[in-house]
């Protein structure tokens, strides 16, 4: 038997240990290159890692097909003559910075908008926030976080004083007594999550689910509560209210540990819980054994989603939950208290770092003259040449064109026409660029508007750090080299730094030396991570910040002692209930609401090119209760028209009795005619700037027999 050629046996490369390029649970992943004629990787789940311990979900396990993906972009591109074609990177990126520096001279400096993402690691975060400040000298930056984190940390920040998703490590879910998952699917948004909570049934704990759809996770449920989409608030005050009357409150607790209680009590006291039980939809009964899970357990959690937070009160619906912990004296005690379930790779460290409008790097605030001066410092620049505050992710893409006065857009890392609210609308001011630069692995659908895209490095062909759901700083290790014709966010950003004329504060060696200098800039801040460096995460398993010099040794656990404010005391808010900013009436009499599949993430600008995931969920389906179903004449496949005040996308309907037959629900993986974001609303929370992508009214009819039609 003759032996094959050497280069065809397949030889094992050493394995690399590093992350999922996708969730915040960044689930620790070994990858193997198999070396041949057509080398391969194998991906399995890291035993070792403590958060994920050798479990992951589809999405991680296939994520290897991104790397040598056939639609992959190698080469930078350029329109010309209505078509991307491609063109050398000087040529890209000369082309990009005198299109910058001609637009700035004539339209001042803030014509030009930056908007990141929450899968960018932190050193790409730290630097596109000094880019933007420093090179470009542009108040308008913003990212996707926008859309994801920024209630929950709004909230976080007013009564802790601090915002870190998890105040503890996932490990603890196992040891809480009463778990309530919020408007969070995770079984299916974080699969491997559940080993810890299945942990915690199995040592008797009890789980309450909050979602106005029976999913997944709500199967797992000793008590599931399905409000009406909207109405978290009102139920969460509710709740506080029963534990008031119940006399459930920890007084001494509250008395030590928070301040503001006086108030909130005078308006507990006027909540009605027969408005509070008709308005939500949920049982008093319900609201009451709730509220005594909750309080009479030794420990007790409420760790929230985005069902809860992506609402035009998301902020205040935070509040009601850090309230609610507080008042049962929950928060800082051993296995309990309030946290969000952060949602993007970086979703924490992508708001720790400057790319967010109002902040710069280690939590700082971009109008506090100290704060100021401090990062000036590091940057090596006067604090006056700073830049102020700038627009909101949603208000900075609306104010895109002529009117709004941003006549140029980079994009790193986000899809912002199948992400954004009102899709139509930010489709419609992309179209009014000057110039739109999309950095990215793939032609998305926002890319295919783009004036010139610059191909990326992706995950395992670079190292940088993310920070998880736990505020756990971890580290993304390289495991090949990557594709001639692409080049690192970092390297970009030099390139472009240095044709504009800064070449100096851009300029480093590796992704380690950019997060030398984060360190610094972080230091003295509420994200400290100034003791933390990549061959102390390689040797611990990472860090957790605050972890203010280099003996430190990370902060697992927040709060046991004191908060973040001066008199170390937690705040309790007054939060009274208000509708969502558009309810169903004669016209649209449906509520609309949007979420996830667990084979698709977020935009589906990455899963949708992978066979594995694509075969498994081809196209978004529309959730009807088998009464409306009825009523509305349609069966399980048949095409639904569904329109709202902003657009109408027809969707397949899948027949379920996991829905309120007063509510439609879709995801949102999908762009053109089937995003469901065409039908959304862009209403804003006050405080976080936070779009209503939960809550908004329709109306539906079906499209006939030739509607599509497919089996689930
Ligand atoms: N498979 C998968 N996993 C992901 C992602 C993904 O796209 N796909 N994305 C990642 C990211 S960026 C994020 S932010 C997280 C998000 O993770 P989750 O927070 O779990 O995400 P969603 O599915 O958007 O929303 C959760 C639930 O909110 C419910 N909901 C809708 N309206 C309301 C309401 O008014 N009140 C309440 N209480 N609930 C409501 C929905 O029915 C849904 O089941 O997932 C992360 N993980
Ligand atoms: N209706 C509705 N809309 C929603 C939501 C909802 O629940 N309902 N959820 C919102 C939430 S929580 C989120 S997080 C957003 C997410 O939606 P998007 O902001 O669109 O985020 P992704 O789909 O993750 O897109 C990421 C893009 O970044 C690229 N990318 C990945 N890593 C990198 C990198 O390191 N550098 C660069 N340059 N590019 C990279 C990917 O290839 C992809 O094209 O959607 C929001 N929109
Ligand atoms: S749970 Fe999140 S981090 Fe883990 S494999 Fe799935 S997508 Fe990746
Ligand atoms: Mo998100």
């Amino acid at each position: 038997m003759s032996r094959p050629a050497p280069h065809l046996v397949p030889v094992p490369s050493e394995t690399v240990k590093t992350h999922c390029p996708y969730c915040a649970f960044q689930c620790g992943m070994e990858v193997t290159t198999i070396r041949g004629a057509s080398p391969s990787l194998r991906i399995v789940a890291n035993p070792d890692f403590p958060v994920n311990r050798g479990q992951m979900c589809i999405k991680g396990f296939t994520s290897g097909a991104l790397l040598d993906h056939p639609q992959r972009i190698l080469s930078p591109m350029l329109r010309q003559g209505g078509r991307l074609v491609p063109t050398s990177w000087d040529d890209a990126l000369d082309f990009v910075a005198e299109r910058l520096l001609t637009l700035q001279r004539a339209h001042g400096k803030p014509s030009v908008g930056v908007f990141g993402s929450g899968a960018l690691t932190n050193e790409k975060a730290y630097l596109l926030g000094k880019f933007a400040r420093v090179a470009l000298g542009t108040p308008n930056i913003d990212y996707n976080g926008r859309y994801c984190m920024s209630s929950a940390a709004a909230g976080q920040n007013r009564a802790f004083g601090i915002d870190r998703g998890l105040p503890f490590p996932v490990s603890d879910i196992a040891e809480t007594q009463t778990l309530m998952l919020w408007g969070s699917n995770c079984a299916e948004t974080m699969p491997p999550i559940m080993q810890w909570v299945y942990a915690q049934k199995e040592r008797g704990g009890s789980l309450i689910v909050v979602d106005p759809r029976q999913t997944d996770t709500a199967r797992s449920a000793t008590l599931h509560l399905q409000p009406t989409p909207g109405t978290d608030l009102l139920l969460a005050n509710g709740l506080l209210a029963i534990a008031l009357e119940r006399d459930l409150v920890d007084h001494d607790y509250v008395a030590r540990r928070t301040e503001g209680f006086e108030d909130l009590r005078r308006q507990l006291l006027g909540i009605d819980t027969t408005y509070v039980e008709r308005v939500t939809g949920v049982s008093l009964d319900k609201q009451q054994r709730a509220v005594e899970m909750l309080a009479r357990a030794e420990s007790s959690m409420l760790l929230s989603g985005r069902g809860a937070e992506q609402q035009s009160k998301g902020t205040e619906t935070v509040l009601a939950f850090t309230n609610l912990m507080l008042a049962l004296g929950k928060v800082g005690k051993p296995a309990s208290g309030y946290g969000c379930l952060t949602g993007q790779g970086n979703g924490q460290g992508g708001r720790e770092h400057g790319q967010k409008a109002d902040q710069l790097p280690g939590y700082r605030l971009i109008e506090d003259p100290e704060h100021r001066a401090a990062i000036a410092r590091v940057w090596g620049v006067p604090p006056e040449s700073l830049p102020g505050k700038g627009k909101s992710a949603y208000e900075l893409l609306d104010s895109m064109g002529p009117k709004g006065g941003v006549r140029a857009m980079l994009i790193f890392g986000s899809n912002v026409v199948v992400a954004s609210p009102h899709a139509s609308n930010i489709q419609n001011k992309l179209d009014q660029l000057e110039l739109l630069v999309v950095c990215d692995a793939f032609e998305n659908e926002t890319a295919q508007s783009a004036h010139v895209v610059l191909p990326i490095a992706q995950f395992g062909e670079e190292v940088g750090t993310l920070t998880n759901l736990e505020g756990r700083v971890i580290l993304r290790e390289q495991v090949r080299p990557a594709p001639t014709g692409v080049k690192t966010d970092l390297e970009i950003l030099y390139e472009l730094a240095r044709r504009l004329g800064h070449e100096e504060g851009f300029h480093f060696d590796s992704s380690e030396a950019v997060f030398d200098e984060l360190r610094r800039a972080t230091a003295g801040g509420k994200a400290d991570y100034s003791g933390i460096s990549y061959e102390k995460i390689r040797a611990e398993q990472g860090i957790f910040w605050p972890c203010p010099g280099e003996g430190h040794p990370g902060t697992p656990r927040l709060f046991q002692e004191r908060f973040a404010f001066p008199s170390g005391r937690a705040r309790l808010h007054v939060v009274p209930h208000r509708p969502a900013a558009e309810l169903p009436d004669a016209d649209y009499p449906l509520f609309f609401t949007t979420g996830r599949y667990k084979e698709h993430y977020n935009s589906g600008a990455q899963t949708r090119r992978v066979p594995q995931l694509e075969d498994a969920k081809p196209e978004p389906r529309v959730q009807v209760h088998p009464r409306l179903a009825q009523e509305l004449g349609v069966v399980e496949g048949q095409g639904l028209l569904v329109e709202s005040r902003r657009g109408s996308v027809t969707f397949a309907v899948t027949v379920s009795r996991d829905i309120r037959p007063d509510t439609l629900f879709a995801p949102f993986h999908w762009g053109g005619k089937q995003a469901a974001n065409l039908l959304t609303v862009p209403a804003l929370d006050p405080y976080s700037r936070m779009p209503e992508f939960k809550v908004c009214a329709v109306r539906a009819r079906p499209v006939g027999a030739d509607g599509p039609k497919r089996q689930r």
